[in-house]
C-alpha cells in the first residue's frame, strides 16, 4: 500500500470517526431534551400552592385556610422531621366532643374528564381520624364532588404511625368541575390520648401525562436508541 492510499484510509477513518460522534452527539442531546420534557410533564403541574410548606413558617401555612372547626385544634408550620425540605405542616389535637379541623389548599383550576394524581404525604400520632380529600366545585361554586384520597388513625386500624406515609389516588374530574380544593382533616385524640398530631405534607395535584404523549416519547427514544446502535455496528 502506498503511503498516499495509507493517508487517504485514515483521512476516511478520522472523518467517520467524527461524523460518529457528531451523529452520537446529537441523538445524545436529542434523548437528553425527551427526558427533560418527560421529566417536566411529570413534574410541571402541581397545581397546589406551597404544597410542601417551604414558603415560610406563619401560621396558618403561606397559601392554606385553617378552619379549626368546634375543635380547639391548631396548625403550625413545624421545622420537626419534615418529609421534605425543611418543613411540614402539623394539626395538633386535644379532646373534644365533634367537629373536625381542616388544612385547606388554595383553590385551583381542573379540567373535566382529565385524570390527576391525587396524593401527599402524612404521619400521625393518637389520631381518632385524618383524611387527605380533594373537593370539585363547579363554576358557581356548588360542590360537585368529594374524593377521599386516604384516611388514616384509630378509626382506619391504626391510631399512630411515627413514619411518613404517602396518601394517592389518581381522579378522572367530574363533569361540570372547574376548579378544586384539597385539604388535610382531623379530628379528636384517639382512645384516652390527651393530644393528638397529623402531620402534612408535600401535597401534589397533577395531571397524569396522556399515553399517547409518554408513547410518542418512548417510541422516538426507542427509536433513536437502535439508530444510534445501527451507527455504532457500522462503525
Ligand atoms: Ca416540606
Amino acid at each position: 500500500m502506498s503511503a498516499k492510499t495509507e493517508f487517504r484510509l485514515w483521512l476516511a477513518a478520522i472523518t467517520k470517526e467524527q461524523t460518529m460522534a457528531k451523529r452520537a452527539m446529537k441523538v445524545g442531546g436529542v434523548l437528553v431534551g425527551m427526558l427533560v420534557l418527560a421529566g417536566s410533564l411529570q413534574t410541571q403541574a402541581n397545581m397546589i400552592a406551597n404544597p410542601g410548606f417551604e414558603a415560610s413558617t406563619a401560621t396558618p401555612p403561606a397559601s392554606w385556610t385553617w378552619d379549626p372547626g368546634s375543635n380547639p385544634a391548631t396548625v403550625a408550620v413545624s421545622t420537626v422531621d419534615p418529609h421534605s425540605g425543611a418543613n411540614s405542616a402539623l394539626i395538633t389535637l386535644t379532646p373534644n366532643s365533634a367537629g373536625f379541623a381542616i388544612l385547606k389548599s388554595q383553590s385551583f383550576a381542573v379540567v373535566s374528564g382529565t385524570e390527576y394524581t391525587e396524593s401527599a404525604w402524612v404521619k400521625y400520632e393518637s389520631l381518632d381520624y385524618g383524611v387527605v380529600k380533594v373537593e370539585y366545585f363547579d363554576s358557581i361554586g356548588g360542590r360537585v364532588a368529594v374524593s377521599y384520597v386516604s384516611d388514616f388513625g384509630q378509626a382506619s386500624g391504626g391510631a399512630s404511625s411515627s413514619a411518613w406515609t404517602q396518601a394517592s389516588k389518581t381522579y378522572t374530574v367530574p363533569v361540570g368541575a372547574t376548579t378544586a380544593v384539597m385539604s388535610g382533616l382531623a379530628n379528636y385524640p384517639s382512645g384516652t390520648a390527651t393530644s393528638g398530631s397529623f402531620g402534612l405534607d408535600d401535597f401534589s395535584f397533577a395531571a397524569v401525562p396522556e399515553p399517547t404523549m409518554m408513547a410518542m416519547l418512548l417510541f422516538g427514544a426507542v427509536g433513536l436508541l437502535r439508530r444510534r446502535r445501527f451507527c455504532a455496528a457500522l462503525g
